[in-house]
């Protein structure tokens, strides 16, 4: 199987995953990249059976509504039943980089809400020790050299993603050469640098449930 066969693959196996779960008033949370790309997709036979979703990037939104599906304003929506979105790697515990998209911020405000995320991801995505990945930060554009300069203090080596500028209007740097080993600990160390919005670190709200697609099949990890 090719990577767009496994990213398939585990997108079929999400539908099946909530297919049972959902209720007519159900709200989704739905995620972006090419992996949640081909959920969209499968999740326009199901449309009749959930009331919503929430979506993490307009690209996200847009294909939703050509598809039929509400996407209401997550300040409308108290909880989302599940948050399905693929991730940039994904270690033994479930924690994550995300954000390789640059929707982090959207990313991790959709998960706090959800009472499940279920990740999609093809085996590249999996790793001993996070950080080959350079870890994106989305940073408020005034603090950008300051930010990177204490990033360096942290041990690793912002680089800005050129040409590129957020949904909410703000700058990301790919933080590279990390080798993660408590990736809690490191999530928040960057939060707390002023002038940061987000860091693509998903450890303290990580992925509940990983549906990882192998070759010899999907496998399900908790
Ligand atoms: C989003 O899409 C991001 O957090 C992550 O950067 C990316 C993964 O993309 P793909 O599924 O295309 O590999 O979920």
């Amino acid at each position: 199987m090719n990577q767009d066969q496994l990213k398939q693959a585990v997108a079929r196996a999400a539908i099946d995953y909530i297919a049972p779960k959902l209720e007519k008033d159900s709200i989704l949370g739905i995620g972006t990249g090419s992996t949640a790309n081909f959920f969209i997709e499968m999740l326009g036979d199901l449309k009749d059976d959930f009331a919503g979703a929430v979506a993490s990037s307009d690209a996200s939104a847009n294909k939703l509504r050509t598809l039929g599906i509400e996407v209401l304003d997550l300040n409308s929506v108290s909880e989302l039943l599940v948050y399905v979105d693929g991730a940039d790697e994904s270690n033994a515990q479930l924690a994550l980089i995300k954000g390789g998209g640059a929707a982090l911020t959207r990313e991790k405000i959709v998960a706090a809400v959800a009472r499940e995320f279920v990740c999609i991801a093809d085996e590249s995505k999996w790793v001993k020790v996070l950080g080959s990945f350079p870890l994106p930060v989305e940073v408020i554009p005034m603090a950008r050299s300051y930010v990177a300069r204490e990033l360096v203090k942290l041990g690793g080596d912002p680089v800005y993603r050129e040409g590129v500028t957020t949904d909410n209007g703000n700058v990301i740097l790919d933080v590279h050469n990390l080798a993660i080993t408590d990736p809690r600990d490191l999530e928040l160390k960057i939060n707390q640098i002023t002038g940061v919005v987000a860091n693509g670190l998903f450890a303290h709200r990580g992925a509940d449930v990983l549906l990882l697609g192998r070759a010899g099949g999907v496998e399900i990890l908790k």
